[in-house]
């Protein structure tokens, strides 16, 4: 496939962006790759610069489950439009966002809506230290949470040292508090809480990580985490960015049967447009300004054309059946790699949950960040280009999901199937 107009643009866009983009991820070095410019989406298909369609598995990053430019999402985004873009002043969509968001996800007995998944998770980080008075976090090693300073710490810290920086710019002293524990470790979390249990305010995780690839909680562990915060008086945080909404209408925590203290959302939500949200018991939200101490605010945030976009997005996924579909298919998509997988004698695994899965170049399961990071990430690479060269585009990275839409059909599957099978045999 040409990209000719996708390397022209990226040349202009370094020249004024950094990196040429507006998310490091998207510059695709992970793939040894540059960015393919896009032009537009139409159901489960991307157009890019020059006119090449892609199956597409990137979905925005989890927020399209609908697929591209879904006519009832427009329709909505369109009529908002009409009415004025933003009001800086209280609209009845937002209440009706947030009723919904109660509606499925019952531990969100109060609403906060910010404009991404990063303000979600800073705000419910700042309200879990003003509730408990205590100052320490603990996260997992792979989990993401945007890009706030004390989120960004090194993984693998672990109990020797508290947080390093991730990255230049976070003063030590804002991840000095924050812990890293390898995921699934019950031993490390109970460490941590019987070294420094009455100075933890929450333990913040992905219930289900898609940050290193999909990794499973292993039975128990959420339970255990549930049972061990509120022993020691920390809250429960659970960052249901990309898992809430995508694994069913009440997410992980419905799944799983957790309920967590506080809840972080987007992606899903925002039905492609800007929209976060955190949300818990409402004693904890109540702290919240201007009916409590605790500052946040946002501009934009309960953005009417924005919410319109979630709403009508919730509104499909409420539909009969449109879980059902989007397991029957990711399950297709799960068995027919696993069948290739086999077929060609290749070790490399398979994990998914609902209808985000991950390939793993790696010959052992993958339960936590040091063992994903043990993948074969150059195979990985040429398995991303022979895929794009085949008309599907996968996320850049190994340490990421693919995501399954409603605009996908047997049909998808089956083409993607097929330029696995061909790619997998051409790398190998
Ligand atoms: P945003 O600030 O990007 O809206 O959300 C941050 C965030 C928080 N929590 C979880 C579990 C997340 O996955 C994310 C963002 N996800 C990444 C990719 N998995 C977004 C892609 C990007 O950074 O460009």
């Amino acid at each position: 496939m040409k990209r000719t107009r996708s390397k022209l643009f990226f040349e202009r866009a370094k020249d004024v962006i950094p990196g040429g983009v507006n998310s490091p991820v998207r510059a695709c070095k992970a793939v040894n790759s540059y960015p393919v410019f896009f032009e537009r989406g139409e159901g489960a298909y991307l157009i890019d610069a020059d006119g090449n369609r892609y199956i597409d598995y990137v979905c925005s990053w989890g927020p399209l489950i609908l697929g591209h430019a879904h006519p009832n999402v427009i329709a909505e985004v369109y009529f908002a439009s009409k009415r004025g873009t933003s009001f800086g002043a209280p609209t009845w969509l937002e209440v009706e966002m947030a009723e919904i968001i109660r509606e499925c996800i019952p531990s969100m007995e109060k609403v906060r809506l910010v404009n991404s998944g990063t303000e979600a998770t800073m705000s419910a980080l700042r309200l879990a230290r003003a509730y408990t008075g205590r100052k320490k976090i603990i996260k997992f090693d792979g989990c993401y949470h945007g890009h706030a300073d004390s989120l960004l710490v090194k993984a693998g810290s672990g109990l020797a040292t508290f947080g390093i920086p991730a990255s230049p710019g976070v003063p030590e002293e804002l991840t000095a508090h924050t812990l890293s524990l390898p995921f699934n470790d019950e031993e490390a979390v109970k460490e941590a809480f019987e070294k420094h249990g009455s100075e933890i305010a929450c333990v913040i995780l992905e219930p289900v990580p898609a940050n290193m690839g999909v990794v499973l909680p292993k039975e128990g562990f959420l339970s255990f985490l549930r049972e061990i915060t509120q022993r020691y008086g920390a809250l429960l945080i659970f960052d249901e960015v990309i898992t809430g909404f995508r694994l069913g209408l009440g997410g992980a925590q419905e799944k799983f049967g957790i309920k967590p203290d506080l809840t972080c959302l987007g992606k899903i939500i925002g039905g492609g447009l800007p929209v976060g949200a955190y949300g818990g018991r409402a004693e904890i939200m109540n702290l919240v300004a201007p009916e409590g101490p605790v500052y946040q605010a946002g501009t934009l945030s309960g953005n009417p054309i924005a919410v319109s976009a979630g709403l009508a997005t919730i509104k499909e996924l409420k539909k009969p059946g449109a879980y059902e579909r989007l397991e029957a298919l990711s399950k297709m998509l799960e068995e027919g790699l696993k069948e290739i997988l086999k077929d060609l004698s290749l070790p490399y695994q398979v994990v998914r949950c609902a209808s985000m899965l991950t390939l793993f170049f790696h010959d052992k399961p993958v339960t936590n960040f040091s063992e994903a990071q043990a993948c074969d990430t150059n195979k990985f690479a040429r398995f991303w280009q022979g895929m794009l060269e085949r008309g599907v585009y996968l996320p850049p990275s190994q340490f990421e999901a693919w995501f399954v839409s409603l605009a996908h059909t047997e049909r998808e599957i089956e083409e993607t199937l097929r330029a696995v099978r061909e790619t997998l045999r051409e790398i190998r």
